[in-house]
């Protein structure tokens, strides 16, 4: 199968971009990451989007929104989801339960190592890119759940995500 062509649209942040900027790296699959300035540039291109809203992936030109949506279309297509549809069920709902995520990904990773059974999907990555912005800013958000912690570092160890970290461009959020 060839992969196709992607292009990520959103501000020069990390913001909502960041996971689906994750996903990407640990599938290994080149994009364009187009940035652009939200005062300057936004305000023409907001009616060019579905929703007036981005991050936006074009597949082969073809729009789709909603960053988890998005994580979830490239967790399937590239072997980063649950192929049992309860544990893919229980991934989706840790991922949209994204603003109470610390006690329900403490809660769920001291269970198991992953989210989803044995297996890293793309919901480990979106949690880990999250929580690993929100303890930069909060240093000590994850001090009660080193399981969270393990987390973070098995999923930001991968090599390629790894090389990601490390070439991204530096911005304040
Ligand atoms: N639920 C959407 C939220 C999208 C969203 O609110 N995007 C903001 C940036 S984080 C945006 O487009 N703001 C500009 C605007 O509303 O004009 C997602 O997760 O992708």
């Amino acid at each position: 199968m060839t992969s196709p062509e992607y292009r990520l649209e959103y501000f020069n942040l990390r913001g909502r971009a960041e996971p689906i900027r994750w996903v990407l790296a640990v599938a290994e699959q080149p994009y364009q990451d187009v940035r652009f300035d939200k005062e300057t540039e936004w305000p023409k291109k907001k009616s060019d989007t579905p929703y007036g809203k981005v991050p936006v992936l074009y597949v082969d030109g073809r729009p789709l929104s909603q960053s988890v949506a998005i994580c979830r279309y490239l967790g399937a297509v590239h072997g980063l989801s649950s192929k049992d549809p309860w544990l893919a069920a229980v991934g989706d709902e840790v991922a949209d339960s994204v603003h109470d995520l610390l006690p329900v990904a403490a809660q769920i990773v001291y269970a198991n190592t992953f989210f989803c059974g044995d297996e890293l999907t793309w919901v480990d990555v979106f949690v880990a890119c999250y929580l690993s912005q929100l303890s930069s800013q909060h240093k000590d958000c994850l001090d009660a759940a080193p399981k969270v912690r393990d987390l973070i570092s098995t999923v930001t160890s991968k090599p390629a995500l790894k090389k990601w970290l490390e070439v991204r461009p530096v911005t304040p959020m």
